[in-house]
Protein backbone atom coordinates (compact mmCIF):
# COMPACT_ATOMS: atom_id res chain seq x y z
CA UNK A 1 0.00 0.00 0.00
CA UNK A 2 1.74 2.96 -0.86
CA UNK A 3 1.08 7.04 0.49
CA UNK A 4 -1.43 8.58 -0.83
CA UNK A 5 -0.61 12.08 -2.42
CA UNK A 6 -1.09 14.32 -5.27
CA UNK A 7 0.13 11.80 -7.62
CA UNK A 8 -1.69 8.66 -6.39
CA UNK A 9 -4.99 10.37 -5.54
CA UNK A 10 -6.02 11.29 -8.98
CA UNK A 11 -10.43 11.16 -8.33
CA UNK A 12 -11.97 11.63 -5.30
CA UNK A 13 -16.07 11.32 -4.10
CA UNK A 14 -17.14 13.22 -1.78
CA UNK A 15 -20.60 12.16 -0.22
CA UNK A 16 -22.90 13.95 2.24
CA UNK A 17 -20.61 17.14 -0.08
CA UNK A 18 -23.30 19.78 1.44
CA UNK A 19 -23.21 18.91 4.43
CA UNK A 20 -21.12 21.01 7.46
CA UNK A 21 -17.89 19.39 6.64
CA UNK A 22 -18.22 18.65 2.99
CA UNK A 23 -19.10 22.00 2.10
CA UNK A 24 -15.55 23.26 2.90
CA UNK A 25 -13.89 20.11 2.36
CA UNK A 26 -14.77 19.82 -1.35
CA UNK A 27 -13.47 23.16 -1.94
CA UNK A 28 -9.92 22.24 -0.38
CA UNK A 29 -9.80 19.18 -1.89
CA UNK A 30 -10.88 20.81 -5.15
CA UNK A 31 -8.13 23.30 -4.60
CA UNK A 32 -5.53 20.64 -4.34
CA UNK A 33 -6.33 18.03 -6.87
CA UNK A 34 -8.19 19.99 -9.44
CA UNK A 35 -11.54 20.69 -9.68
CA UNK A 36 -12.56 18.19 -12.38
CA UNK A 37 -10.94 15.65 -9.92
CA UNK A 38 -12.99 15.79 -7.25
CA UNK A 39 -17.53 14.28 -7.35
CA UNK A 40 -19.12 16.27 -4.80
CA UNK A 41 -22.37 13.88 -3.98
CA UNK A 42 -25.23 15.38 -2.03
CA UNK A 43 -28.70 13.70 -1.09
CA UNK A 44 -30.89 13.62 -4.30
CA UNK A 45 -33.91 14.63 -1.72
CA UNK A 46 -31.96 18.06 -1.53
CA UNK A 47 -29.84 18.14 -4.64
CA UNK A 48 -29.53 22.08 -5.03
CA UNK A 49 -25.95 23.19 -3.83
CA UNK A 50 -23.19 25.68 -5.31
CA UNK A 51 -20.66 23.15 -5.41
CA UNK A 52 -22.77 22.01 -8.47
CA UNK A 53 -21.33 25.28 -9.88
CA UNK A 54 -17.18 24.68 -9.12
CA UNK A 55 -16.62 21.02 -10.20
CA UNK A 56 -19.03 18.10 -11.03
CA UNK A 57 -22.10 16.94 -8.63
CA UNK A 58 -24.08 14.40 -8.21
CA UNK A 59 -27.12 13.59 -6.34
CA UNK A 60 -28.33 9.92 -4.44
CA UNK A 61 -29.31 8.26 -1.69
CA UNK A 62 -26.34 6.54 0.27
CA UNK A 63 -28.36 3.63 0.86
CA UNK A 64 -28.49 3.05 -3.04
CA UNK A 65 -25.67 0.55 -3.63
CA UNK A 66 -26.03 0.45 -6.86
CA UNK A 67 -26.05 3.98 -7.66
CA UNK A 68 -22.93 4.28 -6.06
CA UNK A 69 -21.55 1.61 -7.48
CA UNK A 70 -22.28 3.05 -10.99
CA UNK A 71 -21.08 6.62 -9.74
CA UNK A 72 -17.34 5.12 -8.77
CA UNK A 73 -17.16 3.08 -11.64
CA UNK A 74 -18.31 5.80 -14.35
CA UNK A 75 -16.18 8.45 -12.71
CA UNK A 76 -13.17 5.83 -12.29
CA UNK A 77 -12.95 6.75 -8.49
CA UNK A 78 -9.61 6.13 -5.89
CA UNK A 79 -10.70 7.79 -3.08
CA UNK A 80 -13.95 8.25 -1.36
CA UNK A 81 -14.35 10.20 1.60
CA UNK A 82 -17.99 9.34 3.40
CA UNK A 83 -19.68 11.86 5.10
CA UNK A 84 -23.19 11.22 4.65
CA UNK A 85 -24.57 10.63 7.85
CA UNK A 86 -27.13 11.59 10.48
CA UNK A 87 -25.60 13.04 13.49
CA UNK A 88 -25.96 12.42 17.06
CA UNK A 89 -29.19 14.78 18.11
CA UNK A 90 -30.99 13.73 14.88
CA UNK A 91 -30.16 9.99 15.16
CA UNK A 92 -31.30 10.14 18.78
CA UNK A 93 -34.65 10.90 17.31
CA UNK A 94 -34.93 8.41 14.73
CA UNK A 95 -32.40 5.86 16.14
CA UNK A 96 -33.36 3.06 13.48
CA UNK A 97 -33.12 4.95 10.41
CA UNK A 98 -29.84 6.36 12.06
CA UNK A 99 -28.55 2.97 12.32
CA UNK A 100 -30.06 2.18 8.22
CA UNK A 101 -28.35 5.50 6.64
CA UNK A 102 -25.32 5.49 9.01
CA UNK A 103 -24.61 1.58 8.72
CA UNK A 104 -26.15 0.61 5.86
CA UNK A 105 -24.50 3.59 3.89
CA UNK A 106 -21.31 2.61 5.18
CA UNK A 107 -20.97 -0.70 4.62
CA UNK A 108 -22.09 0.53 1.47
CA UNK A 109 -19.18 2.55 0.47
CA UNK A 110 -17.12 -0.43 1.63
CA UNK A 111 -18.65 -2.96 -0.24
CA UNK A 112 -18.06 0.17 -3.58
CA UNK A 113 -14.54 0.52 -2.24
CA UNK A 114 -13.51 -3.52 -2.08
CA UNK A 115 -14.77 -3.88 -5.47
CA UNK A 116 -12.97 -0.31 -7.08
CA UNK A 117 -9.92 -0.13 -4.73
CA UNK A 118 -10.78 2.59 -3.47
CA UNK A 119 -9.43 4.09 -0.66
CA UNK A 120 -11.95 5.43 2.14
CA UNK A 121 -11.73 8.24 4.76
CA UNK A 122 -14.86 7.67 7.34
CA UNK A 123 -15.25 10.10 10.28
CA UNK A 124 -15.94 8.93 14.06
CA UNK A 125 -16.57 11.35 16.93
CA UNK A 126 -16.03 11.77 20.05
CA UNK A 127 -19.69 10.42 20.20
CA UNK A 128 -17.89 6.86 20.07
CA UNK A 129 -17.24 7.01 23.49
CA UNK A 130 -19.66 6.55 26.81
CA UNK A 131 -20.33 7.31 30.40
CA UNK A 132 -17.76 4.31 31.24
CA UNK A 133 -14.77 6.25 28.97
CA UNK A 134 -12.12 7.74 31.30
CA UNK A 135 -13.28 11.09 31.02
CA UNK A 136 -10.11 13.08 30.92
CA UNK A 137 -7.01 12.89 28.55
CA UNK A 138 -9.36 10.02 27.05
CA UNK A 139 -6.57 7.50 25.87
CA UNK A 140 -6.37 6.47 22.27
CA UNK A 141 -7.16 3.20 22.96
CA UNK A 142 -9.57 2.61 25.46
CA UNK A 143 -13.28 1.33 26.97
CA UNK A 144 -16.26 2.43 24.09
CA UNK A 145 -19.61 1.32 25.52
CA UNK A 146 -21.69 4.33 24.18
CA UNK A 147 -25.19 4.65 24.91
CA UNK A 148 -26.77 6.65 22.02
CA UNK A 149 -27.29 5.20 18.55
CA UNK A 150 -24.80 8.24 17.30
CA UNK A 151 -22.03 6.22 19.08
CA UNK A 152 -23.13 2.87 18.54
CA UNK A 153 -22.83 3.23 14.89
CA UNK A 154 -19.58 5.14 15.30
CA UNK A 155 -18.03 2.48 17.32
CA UNK A 156 -19.43 -0.06 14.77
CA UNK A 157 -18.47 2.33 11.88
CA UNK A 158 -14.72 2.20 13.07
CA UNK A 159 -14.67 -1.74 13.89
CA UNK A 160 -16.12 -2.14 10.30
CA UNK A 161 -13.54 0.09 8.56
CA UNK A 162 -10.67 -1.75 10.28
CA UNK A 163 -12.28 -4.68 9.36
CA UNK A 164 -12.61 -4.21 5.86
CA UNK A 165 -9.06 -2.94 6.39
CA UNK A 166 -7.70 -6.20 7.69
CA UNK A 167 -9.78 -8.80 5.93
CA UNK A 168 -9.58 -7.03 2.51
CA UNK A 169 -6.40 -4.87 2.55
CA UNK A 170 -8.88 -1.90 1.83
CA UNK A 171 -7.04 1.27 2.25
CA UNK A 172 -9.61 2.91 5.24
CA UNK A 173 -8.82 5.90 7.61
CA UNK A 174 -10.77 7.83 9.86
CA UNK A 175 -10.39 10.50 12.81
CA UNK A 176 -12.34 10.93 15.71
CA UNK A 177 -13.85 14.65 15.59
CA UNK A 178 -14.54 16.77 18.20
CA UNK A 179 -17.71 19.04 17.82
CA UNK A 180 -16.57 21.60 14.77
CA UNK A 181 -17.28 24.89 14.26
CA UNK A 182 -17.75 26.84 11.49
CA UNK A 183 -19.38 29.95 9.77
CA UNK A 184 -19.62 28.72 5.91
CA UNK A 185 -22.91 25.88 6.96
CA UNK A 186 -25.07 25.47 9.48
CA UNK A 187 -24.15 21.86 11.75
CA UNK A 188 -26.68 19.32 10.86
CA UNK A 189 -28.50 18.52 14.29
CA UNK A 190 -25.41 17.59 16.99
CA UNK A 191 -25.08 18.04 20.66
CA UNK A 192 -22.14 20.51 19.89
CA UNK A 193 -24.18 22.97 17.60
CA UNK A 194 -24.56 25.03 20.58
CA UNK A 195 -20.61 26.56 19.91
CA UNK A 196 -21.73 27.37 16.53
CA UNK A 197 -25.32 29.10 17.27
CA UNK A 198 -23.76 31.40 19.68
CA UNK A 199 -21.36 33.42 17.24
CA UNK A 200 -24.40 34.26 15.47
CA UNK A 201 -26.54 34.82 18.84
CA UNK A 202 -23.97 37.16 20.05
CA UNK A 203 -23.51 39.19 16.64
CA UNK A 204 -27.29 39.68 16.21
CA UNK A 205 -29.16 39.73 19.58
CA UNK A 206 -25.80 39.81 22.11
CA UNK A 207 -27.30 37.12 24.13
CA UNK A 208 -27.69 33.29 23.80
CA UNK A 209 -29.44 30.33 25.78
CA UNK A 210 -27.72 27.33 25.65
CA UNK A 211 -29.68 23.76 25.13
CA UNK A 212 -26.24 22.74 27.24
CA UNK A 213 -26.01 23.28 31.14
CA UNK A 214 -22.81 25.69 32.65
CA UNK A 215 -19.90 23.01 33.18
CA UNK A 216 -20.31 20.95 30.23
CA UNK A 217 -17.15 20.29 28.89
CA UNK A 218 -16.65 18.86 25.43
CA UNK A 219 -13.66 18.72 22.69
CA UNK A 220 -13.72 20.97 20.08
CA UNK A 221 -11.90 22.20 16.29
CA UNK A 222 -12.02 24.97 14.23
CA UNK A 223 -13.00 23.60 10.95
CA UNK A 224 -10.20 24.75 8.79
CA UNK A 225 -7.82 22.45 11.56
CA UNK A 226 -10.47 19.58 11.22
CA UNK A 227 -10.23 19.69 6.60
CA UNK A 228 -6.93 19.78 7.06
CA UNK A 229 -6.70 16.55 9.31
CA UNK A 230 -9.19 15.13 6.73
CA UNK A 231 -6.51 15.69 3.73
CA UNK A 232 -3.74 15.03 6.19
CA UNK A 233 -4.38 11.60 6.87
CA UNK A 234 -5.30 10.57 3.96
CA UNK A 235 -2.06 11.52 2.54
CA UNK A 236 -0.34 9.50 5.67
CA UNK A 237 2.67 6.97 5.00
CA UNK A 238 0.47 3.55 5.79
CA UNK A 239 3.19 1.99 7.01
CA UNK A 240 2.97 4.89 10.37
CA UNK A 241 -0.69 4.28 11.09
CA UNK A 242 -0.34 2.49 14.27
CA UNK A 243 -3.75 2.89 13.98
CA UNK A 244 -7.05 3.40 11.61
CA UNK A 245 -10.29 3.81 12.37
CA UNK A 246 -10.44 6.07 14.12
CA UNK A 247 -7.46 8.64 15.65
CA UNK A 248 -8.63 10.86 18.33
CA UNK A 249 -7.99 14.56 17.25
CA UNK A 250 -8.25 17.48 19.93
CA UNK A 251 -7.84 21.28 19.22
CA UNK A 252 -9.33 22.91 22.78
CA UNK A 253 -11.89 21.52 25.37
CA UNK A 254 -14.54 24.14 26.99
CA UNK A 255 -17.94 24.56 28.40
CA UNK A 256 -20.19 27.00 27.22
CA UNK A 257 -19.16 29.46 30.02
CA UNK A 258 -16.02 29.65 28.74
CA UNK A 259 -16.45 30.19 25.07
CA UNK A 260 -19.30 32.84 26.26
CA UNK A 261 -16.31 34.51 27.76
CA UNK A 262 -13.86 34.89 25.35
CA UNK A 263 -17.19 36.00 23.11
CA UNK A 264 -17.66 38.50 25.36
CA UNK A 265 -13.81 39.71 25.32
CA UNK A 266 -15.16 40.95 21.75
CA UNK A 267 -18.81 41.67 22.49
CA UNK A 268 -18.77 44.10 25.31
CA UNK A 269 -22.16 43.08 27.49
CA UNK A 270 -22.62 39.30 25.58
CA UNK A 271 -24.86 37.33 28.01
CA UNK A 272 -25.52 33.44 27.84
CA UNK A 273 -28.21 32.19 29.92
CA UNK A 274 -28.71 28.49 30.41
CA UNK A 275 -32.18 26.12 29.03
CA UNK A 276 -31.03 22.48 28.87
CA UNK A 277 -32.28 20.08 26.36
CA UNK A 278 -32.66 16.79 28.40
CA UNK A 279 -31.72 14.91 25.05
CA UNK A 280 -28.52 17.16 24.55
CA UNK A 281 -27.39 17.00 27.62
CA UNK A 282 -27.84 13.56 28.31
CA UNK A 283 -25.52 12.74 24.90
CA UNK A 284 -23.26 15.53 25.92
CA UNK A 285 -22.62 14.33 29.64
CA UNK A 286 -22.18 10.62 28.04
CA UNK A 287 -19.09 12.36 26.29
CA UNK A 288 -15.41 12.53 27.51
CA UNK A 289 -13.72 16.18 28.45
CA UNK A 290 -10.52 16.18 26.58
CA UNK A 291 -9.13 13.77 24.50
CA UNK A 292 -5.25 12.74 24.00
CA UNK A 293 -4.70 12.70 20.59
CA UNK A 294 -0.70 11.70 21.19
CA UNK A 295 -1.16 8.97 18.84
CA UNK A 296 -2.06 11.49 15.72
CA UNK A 297 0.65 13.53 16.92
CA UNK A 298 3.04 11.00 16.65
CA UNK A 299 1.29 8.99 13.76
CA UNK A 300 1.13 11.47 11.36
CA UNK A 301 2.51 14.86 12.93
CA UNK A 302 -0.96 16.01 13.63
CA UNK A 303 -1.10 19.47 14.92
CA UNK A 304 -3.92 22.05 15.52
CA UNK A 305 -3.35 25.64 14.49
CA UNK A 306 -6.48 26.98 16.14
CA UNK A 307 -7.08 27.72 19.88
CA UNK A 308 -10.33 28.84 21.72
CA UNK A 309 -8.97 32.89 21.12
CA UNK A 310 -7.83 32.51 17.16
CA UNK A 311 -11.22 30.46 16.24
CA UNK A 312 -13.35 32.97 18.13
CA UNK A 313 -11.24 35.77 16.29
CA UNK A 314 -11.69 34.35 13.34
CA UNK A 315 -15.35 33.33 13.69
CA UNK A 316 -16.80 36.78 14.70
CA UNK A 317 -14.56 38.80 11.78
CA UNK A 318 -16.42 36.12 9.17
CA UNK A 319 -19.67 36.30 10.66
CA UNK A 320 -19.61 39.82 10.79
CA UNK A 321 -18.25 40.69 7.09
CA UNK A 322 -20.93 38.10 6.02
CA UNK A 323 -23.71 40.69 7.81
CA UNK A 324 -22.19 43.58 6.36
P1 LIG B 1 -24.08 17.15 8.21
O1 LIG B 1 -25.32 16.69 8.88
O2 LIG B 1 -23.83 18.59 8.12
O3 LIG B 1 -23.99 16.54 6.75
C1 LIG B 1 -24.31 15.19 6.49
C2 LIG B 1 -24.82 15.10 5.08
O4 LIG B 1 -25.27 13.76 4.87
C3 LIG B 1 -26.00 16.04 4.81
O5 LIG B 1 -25.65 16.92 3.76
C4 LIG B 1 -27.12 15.10 4.41
O6 LIG B 1 -27.87 15.60 3.30
C5 LIG B 1 -26.38 13.84 3.99
N1 LIG B 1 -27.23 12.65 4.13
C6 LIG B 1 -27.99 12.28 5.18
N2 LIG B 1 -28.66 11.17 4.88
C7 LIG B 1 -28.32 10.81 3.62
C8 LIG B 1 -28.69 9.76 2.77
N3 LIG B 1 -29.58 8.83 3.12
N4 LIG B 1 -28.13 9.71 1.53
C9 LIG B 1 -27.24 10.65 1.13
N5 LIG B 1 -26.86 11.68 1.90
C10 LIG B 1 -27.39 11.76 3.14
O7 LIG B 1 -22.86 16.39 8.91
P2 LIG B 1 -21.34 16.82 9.01
O8 LIG B 1 -21.21 17.63 10.23
O9 LIG B 1 -20.85 17.35 7.73
O10 LIG B 1 -20.71 15.39 9.34
C11 LIG B 1 -20.16 14.55 8.37
C12 LIG B 1 -19.58 13.34 9.07
O11 LIG B 1 -18.64 13.77 10.06
C13 LIG B 1 -20.60 12.46 9.81
O12 LIG B 1 -20.20 11.12 9.73
C14 LIG B 1 -20.47 12.94 11.24
O13 LIG B 1 -20.83 11.94 12.15
C15 LIG B 1 -18.99 13.23 11.32
N6 LIG B 1 -18.66 14.16 12.41
C16 LIG B 1 -19.08 15.45 12.37
C17 LIG B 1 -18.78 16.30 13.41
C18 LIG B 1 -19.23 17.73 13.43
O14 LIG B 1 -19.09 18.41 14.47
N7 LIG B 1 -19.74 18.28 12.33
C19 LIG B 1 -18.04 15.81 14.50
C20 LIG B 1 -17.65 14.49 14.52
C21 LIG B 1 -17.95 13.67 13.45
C1 LIG C 1 -22.54 15.90 17.16
O1 LIG C 1 -22.65 16.70 18.11
O2 LIG C 1 -23.33 14.99 16.90
C2 LIG C 1 -21.30 16.04 16.31
C3 LIG C 1 -20.21 15.18 16.85
C4 LIG C 1 -19.33 15.69 17.90
O3 LIG C 1 -20.08 14.06 16.44
N1 LIG C 1 -20.94 17.42 16.25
Amino acid sequence: MKAKDKNTMHRILVTGATGQIGSELVPALRARYGAANVIAVGHKKNPASELRENGPYAALDIRERNALAELVERERIDTIYHLAALLSATAEADPQLAWEINMGGLLNVLEVARLAHCGVFHPSSIGAFGPSTPRDHTPQVTIQRPNTMYGVTKVSGELLCDYYHHRYGLDTRGIRFPGLISHKTQPGGGTTDYAVEIFAAALSQKQYTCFLQQGTRLDMMYMPDAIRAAMEIMEAEPARLHHRNAYNLTAMSFAPETLGAEIGLHIPGFTISYQPDPVRQAIADSWPNSLDDSAARADWDWRPRYGLREMTREMLGALSAKES
